[in-house]
């Protein structure tokens, strides 16, 4: 630990830790040993000194009074949130022994672990955690929830996480915005698109909700949920038709541009204003612009990828740059993700060579299955770093499983979250803030260290103590298993293979605070795809029985006379995921949970602005209140924000969230499931 920075007062450099795009480099004001102000740091390149309000107020959460500080056990029933103080020792004692019984009765498997992103910090999330769990021989967990079906759909045509350098995108001359809600979500991004404006950039949303995203645009286009890859196939109909497309570069950088023009005849601009809801003239006005612009810029959100359709879609809209050759150009090209520019030594941070045996895995969006049906069943839970009672698919059968009285839930917080209500044991976890740990954002290209700057608050341990503490606990000797944060830096920044990360260590982190990786642009080059080349047509993709070209899939319909309205609960602007919905602060800034409705539906059910209003379907139901209008389209239903449980307990979106998986990598299908609703009686 760096006694330098635990000083009491003065300003120290630091990186915000929450699962976002911009991971910001921030710094952090103290006076007499507190965090009394957090601003963005203006000497980082790409946050400039501007942070979006979440982490303004961060200060409100790192302090709140309802903030956990002893391991506590429970003494109440499972969810009712009743607890009792008791030391670290009878916490790691407990643990320990019950799961010597589990290994010896039913073997390691029975034993899943359950996080997320929480906090980016790879030591916390995919190091000494991952070390522990493999020497243990627990069951794997699948980390499927966020962007798994859009990855692997991306990466048939680009061949991995690699897009454009955010930063270049200043020299865009159009940007679309593709299912992002940017302005919440990945607000450095707004600010080079507003450069980018200046200099006379267009800027187009394309969207089911004209969100304050939406609003933000030159042009917003509305789109029916589910339906984007039509889009993008009407618009490449169009180019080729047009003589839009550059043919020296689908000639030299792609296989399979013969096959696509031919195959995207039968998306004619009318039968996909019929798919898409988006009028005819403008499919065309948007091929054309589209088409006429050099360096035109596609940023490719989550919310596409949230559907049954999801993998395809994104494999999709990922193939339109490669038709206008936009990729040649600065600041021209896409980013769904960056992430795989800078990856670090995953073997050695991780060690799966630590694993008795190949456990089984398990797909996180099936929680409420696993823990309900699994055979042989999982017998003991541990959580961190999320919060599944809440952000999960299906969260009725989510927690009718975290309620079976036989399983052994442990939950490592900084609040007493939902899941944690459920848990046998809850253990107070550290804010980034009081930890060391290494960030490599998933959107531009700098890694980032944490250095401690505060003390933990009361008893709190970060992860990778836990894990140390419940490794020598285990009487497991394994030196990875006793690393320190210093130690498993450097192992996983010693990378030879990736030069992005050249000259990269934990000193030079440690004395500059962030480095930027030596990223070269995509093309000329090589791609890591089997061609090497874009793949229009991909033949990875036809061994594994999906079409080959890029398809538009249509949703699944799930009983669509008793279920008018699809459902999308999208993530809000003041909170992340359910991270800030336990702090009165950011609840009082978001105000109350909505449900955007079109005006013609809201008057056909006789729901006025204002009213609460019932939604629900088989999987359960919440309560939200009506704002309607024409942010959305007929037969779309809107909420924005993972609300805490709170008072009523009423706004549990995910109680209506399928738990099937999409068409590719197992990913979520938050945004394809069916409601009705109703206005509630009184
Ligand atoms: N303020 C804030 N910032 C966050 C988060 C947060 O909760 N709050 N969460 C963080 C995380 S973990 C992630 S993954 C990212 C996610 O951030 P984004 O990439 O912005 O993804 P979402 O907000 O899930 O969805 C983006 C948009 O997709 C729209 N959408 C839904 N279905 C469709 C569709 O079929 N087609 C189209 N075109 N649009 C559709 C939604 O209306 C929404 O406006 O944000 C991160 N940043
Ligand atoms: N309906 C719907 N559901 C969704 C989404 C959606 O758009 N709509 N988005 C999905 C997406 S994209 C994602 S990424 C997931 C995110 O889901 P989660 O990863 O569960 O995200 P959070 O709700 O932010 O919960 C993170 C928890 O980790 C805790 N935490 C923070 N730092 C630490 C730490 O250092 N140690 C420990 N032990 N705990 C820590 C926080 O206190 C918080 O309670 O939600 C998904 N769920
Ligand atoms: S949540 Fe995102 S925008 Fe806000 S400070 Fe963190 S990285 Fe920056
Ligand atoms: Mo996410």
């Amino acid at each position: 630990m760096n006694s330098y920075t635990l000083q009491p007062d003065g300003v120290f450099p630091s990186v915000c830790s929450l699962d976002c795009p911009d991971q910001c480099g921030l710094l952090v004001h103290k006076k007499e040993g507190r965090i009394v102000k957090i601003e963005g740091d203006p000497s980082h390149p790409v946050t400039q000194g501007a942070i979006c309000n979440k982490v303004r107020h961060m200060a409100h959460r790192i302090y709140d009074e309802k903030r956990l500080q002893y391991p506590l056990k429970r003494v109440g029933r499972k969810g009712e949130g009743r607890f009792e103080r008791i030391t670290w020792d009878e916490a790691i004692d407990t643990i320990v022994a019950r799961w010597n019984k589990i290994i010896a009765e039913q073997g390691a498997e029975a034993i899943l672990p359950y996080s997320f992103y929480g906090n980016m910090g790879r030591l916390g999330t995919e190091g000494m955690d991952r070390r522990f769990f493999h020497r243990l021989g627990a069951s794997r967990l699948q980390y499927t929830i966020c962007q798994a079906a859009g990855t692997e759909g991306y990466n048939y045509t680009m061949g991995g996480g690699f897009g454009i350098d955010p930063e270049d995108t200043v020299h865009a001359e159009l940007i679309i915005m593709w299912g992002i809600n940017a302005v919440s979500t990945n607000m450095h991004q707004v600010v080079l698109a507003e450069k980018a404006r200046k200099r006379g950039a267009k800027i187009v949303v394309i969207d089911v909700h004209k969100n304050q995203t939406g609003r933000w645009a030159d042009w917003f286009i509305p789109v029916r949920p589910g339906t984007d890859a039509a889009l993008a196939l009407g618009l490449m109909h169009i180019l080729f038709a047009e003589g839009l497309t550059d043919e020296s570069f689908l000639e030299r950088y792609t296989v399979g541009h013969a096959e696509l023009r031919e195959h995207v005849r039968s998306y004619d601009p009318d039968s996909v204003a019929e798919i898409t809801g988006v009028p005819v003239e403008d499919i065309y006005r948007l091929a054309r612009m589209y088409g006429a612009a050099k360096a035109s810029f596609l940023r490719i959100g989550n919310g596409p990828q949230h559907h049954d359709n999801g993998g395809m879609c994104i494999r999709t809209i990922a193939c339109l740059p490669a038709l206008t050759g936009a990729w040649l150009y600065p600041g021209g090209g896409a980013i769904k993700g960056n992430g795989s520019y800078l990856e670090h030594n995953a073997q050695a941070l991780q060690r799966p060579d630590l694993l008795p045996k190949q456990t089984r895995r398990i797909n996180m969006n099936l929680l409420g299955s696993a823990l309900l049906e699994l055979d042989p069943p999982v017998a003991s839970l541990f959580v961190y770093n999320s919060n599944p009672a809440v952000v999960a698919p299906h969260a009725n059968k989510v927690r009718e499983g975290l309620a079976r009285e036989d399983l052994f839930t442990v939950v490592h917080e900084l609040f007493l979250t939902e899941t944690a209500a459920y848990a046998d044991l809850v253990l107070p976890a550290t804010s980034a803030f009081e930890n060391t740990d290494f960030y490599r954002s998933y959107w531009h290209h700098y890694v980032q260290i944490q250095e401690p700057v505060i003390e933990a608050y009361g008893e709190s341990k970060s992860n990778v103590e836990v894990f140390r503490l419940l490794a020598a606990a285990m009487g497991f000797e394994d030196e990875a298993l006793r690393d320190t944060e210093a130690d498993m830096i450097r192992q996983a920044l010693d990378y030879p293979r990736n030069e992005v990360l050249e000259g990269m260590t934990y000193e030079k982190l440690a004395e500059q605070q962030f480095l930027k990786g030596k990223v070269k642009p995509l093309f000329p080059g090589r791609l890591h795809t089997p061609s090497g080349k874009i793949e229009l047509y991909s033949k990875t993709m036809e061994r594994r029985g999906y079409p080959p070209l890029p398809t538009y899939i249509p949703l699944p319909v799930e009983d669509e006379g008793d279920l008018p309205f699809l459902f999308i609960p999208a993530p809000n602007h003041n909170f992340l995921n359910s991270t800030f919905a336990h702090n009165d602060k950011h609840v009082r800034m978001e105000r109350e949970p909505k449900l955007h409705m079109n005006d013609a539906d809201a008057a056909a059910l006789g729901i006025a602005n204002g009213d609460r209003v019932r939604v629900w379907n088989a999987r359960g139901e919440c309560e939200l209140t009506a704002a309607v209008g024409t942010d959305v389209l007929p037969g779309v239903a809107v909420s924005q924000g993972l609300w805490a449980d709170g008072k009523d307990g009423k706004a549990l979106v995910n109680a209506l969230t399928p738990d099937r998986v999409a068409d590719m990598g197992g990913g979520a299908v938050f945004f394809s499931g069916r409601v009705r609703i109703e206005k509630c009686a009184g």
